[in-house]
């Protein structure tokens, strides 16, 4: 039986790129902040002048889809972060621009085979939002850790696991 984990130890040369949209910029850009404080306590270089980690403003979550495609394809990064804030009570189509970041952002993810992490908040009210976002507690931290633990996982699944599919297909023939 083979076990397979991510650590947040080791990680020194993970490269990562976060995509944040400006729509709630007060909640976005405090997840932003908590999220660059976990990268950089578990080691990830998150300085003005970092070669392990980039950040690209989108205008709201809809748009996170598309640069994090971007991003994932280009095979510069191991993980990609994307961080929105979507408040029901701020907009009638509420359920579109979430529906289109979550299932746009998945896709990106199984396409490229790039672990996304989903970390846009969808919630009732700013008071909530804010609450997530760093008056209570701060997702984007969480966030960070998942960005890493992922980054890590996907790094330590050895290369012969590609095309298993195909590989046990095969073997069945
Ligand atoms: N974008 C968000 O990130 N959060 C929201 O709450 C939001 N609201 O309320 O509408 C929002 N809208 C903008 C949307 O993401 C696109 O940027 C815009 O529609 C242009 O494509």
């Amino acid at each position: 039986m083979a076990i397979f984990e991510g650590h947040f130890t080791n990680i020194g040369e993970l490269h990562l790129a976060v995509v944040v949209a400006r729509f709630n910029d007060l909640v976005t850009a405090k997840l932003l902040s908590g999220c660059l404080d976990c990268l950089s306590r578990h080691g990830i270089d998150v300085g003005t002048q970092s070669q392990q980690l980039d950040v690209a403003w989108v205008p709201g979550s809809f748009e996170l889809p598309i640069v994090a495609q971007r991003l994932a394809k280009s095979g510069k990064y191991h993980v990609v972060i994307t961080l929105g804030a979507v408040i029901r009570g701020d907009t009638p189509h509420f359920d579109v621009v979430v529906a289109e970041a979550s299932k746009g952002i998945a896709t990106v993810a199984r396409d490229t085979g790039v672990p996304v992490i989903f970390g846009v908040l969808t919630t009732d009210t700013m008071q909530q939002a804010l609450e997530r976002a760093g008056i209570k507690s701060n997702l984007g931290w969480s966030y960070g850790l998942e960005a890493l633990e992922m980054g890590s996982l996907m790094n330590s699944l050895p290369t012969s696991l590609t095309n298993q599919a195909t590989n046990l297909n095969e073997s069945a023939e």
